[in-house]
């Protein structure tokens, strides 16, 4: 199987790694509520790819199985986000259907290492056979899903604190991990010694743009949450490639809030928000 390589030139990329290893921009929703129809809307707007958060979102493996199934039927690329330390929850969602696999809080070598065993099949790693549910959303006979698994499934290594930004080279050397995935709030926290939650700031963009550089000088992919369209054109200038922009959550509280402040307008008054 191939090795991991940054823009290699594939004509008219249809699946995500093609897409992002050829350079071209994706777009990600991140869905954090645990309900397969959000995730499907989010793909019937338009996003190209949906992430399922298991961290911080409300989804478990339950949403997300059905979440993959929501996504294919919808047309997106299937990516989730597994909880601190479960790799086993990586292999049971490629399994599942998963594009790809985002790893929070990967501080090392090593954690890097323990994350691609469970998402690549030997002799990269040691992912575990049976991936019966992946092949009937791809469409594909399972020989066909072994010929490629290991290219055509990501893991990303989210780079988040002091400890990984300092083991970076050591981290993008893995042998399997696709690349990294920057978390700017949890990065932000760090740089400030726990001071200042500044995502947006100038000192968390100059960090993330140097880790967009080292990713790519390893010839591996970056992805990385965006607070606003104008970091997703940021990311994108500093060579990000994977943009996570829109969560649901956050949809649904500034539409809601939005249609009450029209009936607020037409009627003169209305309920204050609760928080
Ligand atoms: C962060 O910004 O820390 C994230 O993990 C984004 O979800
Ligand atoms: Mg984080």
């Amino acid at each position: 199987m191939a090795a991991n390589q940054e823009e290699t030139t594939v004509t008219d990329p249809k699946t995500l790694a093609d897409k992002l290893r050829s350079g071209q921009p994706v777009i990600t929703g991140w869905s954090m509520l645990a309900a397969p129809i959000v995730a499907e809307l989010f793909a019937r707007s338009g996003y190209e790819a949906v992430t399922l958060d298991l961290q911080h979102g409300m989804h478990d493996f339950k949403s997300a199985s059905d979440g993959f199934a929501a996504l294919a039927l919808g047309g997106a690329h299937r990516i989730a986000r597994i909880p601190v330390d479960d790799n086993a929850t990586a292999s049971r969602l490629a399994d599942m259907g998963a594009e790809c696999l985002i790893a929070p809080m990967i501080n090392s070598r090593t954690d890097a290492e323990a994350f691609v065993k469970a998402v690549k099949y030997p002799p990269v790693g040691e992912r575990s056979w049976a991936p019966f549910r992946v092949v009937m959303l791809n469409q594909q006979t399972p020989d066909a899903y072994w010929e490629t698994a290991n290219e055509q499934t990501l893991a990303l290594a989210m780079v988040e604190t002091r400890t990984s930004v300092d083991a970076l080279d050591d981290i993008l050397a893995v042998p399997g991990l696709d690349g990294v995935f920057v978390g700017p709030s949890d990065l932000s926290l760090a740089l400030s010694n726990g001071e200042k939650l500044d995502p947006n700031g100038e000192e968390t963009a100059r960090v993330c743009g140097e880790i967009a550089a080292r990713a790519k000088a390893a010839g591996k992919i970056a992805g990385i949450f965006c607070i606003g369209a104008a970091k997703v054109e940021e990311a994108i200038a500093q060579g990000f490639r994977l943009m996570a922009h829109g969560t649901d959550m956050m949809m649904f509280d500034e539409a809601a809030r939005a249609h009450l402040q029209e009936v607020d307008a037409a009627t003169g008054s209305g309920p204050a928000a609760s928080y």
